[in-house]
């Protein structure tokens, strides 16, 4: 069994656990930030059948789009917050997918 852990925008989470469910993927979704944004995304566990990693991420890479996003100014105000000088164009990815083995799995 794997583990894959999925950062995925906001905007494409409904679709894709539609799509990911319709399919039987089992899946929990936590509500994460990311750190250079700092806006809202969503992190996605899926534990899955090592046979069927390559047809969940071709879900995820056929429902997750790549958007141009810009660093907003606030972040310059903020004490403590990263260093941005001036708002910059940033290639927001379709999903960042970790895949990580799974040493046990048991359901009670
Ligand atoms: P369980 O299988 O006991 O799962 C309970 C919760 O544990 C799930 O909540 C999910 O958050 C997490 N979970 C279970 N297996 C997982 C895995 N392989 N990877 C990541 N997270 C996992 P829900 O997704 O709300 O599911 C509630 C119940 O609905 C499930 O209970 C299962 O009986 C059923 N279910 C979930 N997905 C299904 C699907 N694709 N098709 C049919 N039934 C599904
Ligand atoms: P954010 O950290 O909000 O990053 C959004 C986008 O900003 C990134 O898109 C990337 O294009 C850019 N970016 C991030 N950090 C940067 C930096 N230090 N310098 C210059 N540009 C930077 P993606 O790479 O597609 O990442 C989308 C989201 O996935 C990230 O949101 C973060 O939450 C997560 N992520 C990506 N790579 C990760 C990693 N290696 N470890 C953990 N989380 C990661």
């Amino acid at each position: 069994m794997k583990l894959l852990i999925a950062i995925v925008q906001d905007q494409d989470f409904y679709v894709l656990n539609d799509e990911l469910t319709k399919k039987e993927f089992r899946i929990t979704k936590l509500a994460s930030t990311g750190g250079f944004l700092k806006v809202g995304n969503s992190t996605l566990l899926i534990g899955v059948e090592e046979e069927r990693v390559q047809e969940c991420l071709n879900i995820i890479e056929e429902n997750c789009k790549s958007r141009e996003e810009t660093t907003s100014l606030l972040n310059v105000t903020m004490p403590g917050d990263a260093y941005v000088p001036y708002p910059m164009e940033v290639m927001v990815g379709g999903a960042t997918v970790f895949i990580v083995d799974v040493v046990d799995f048991v359901r009670f």
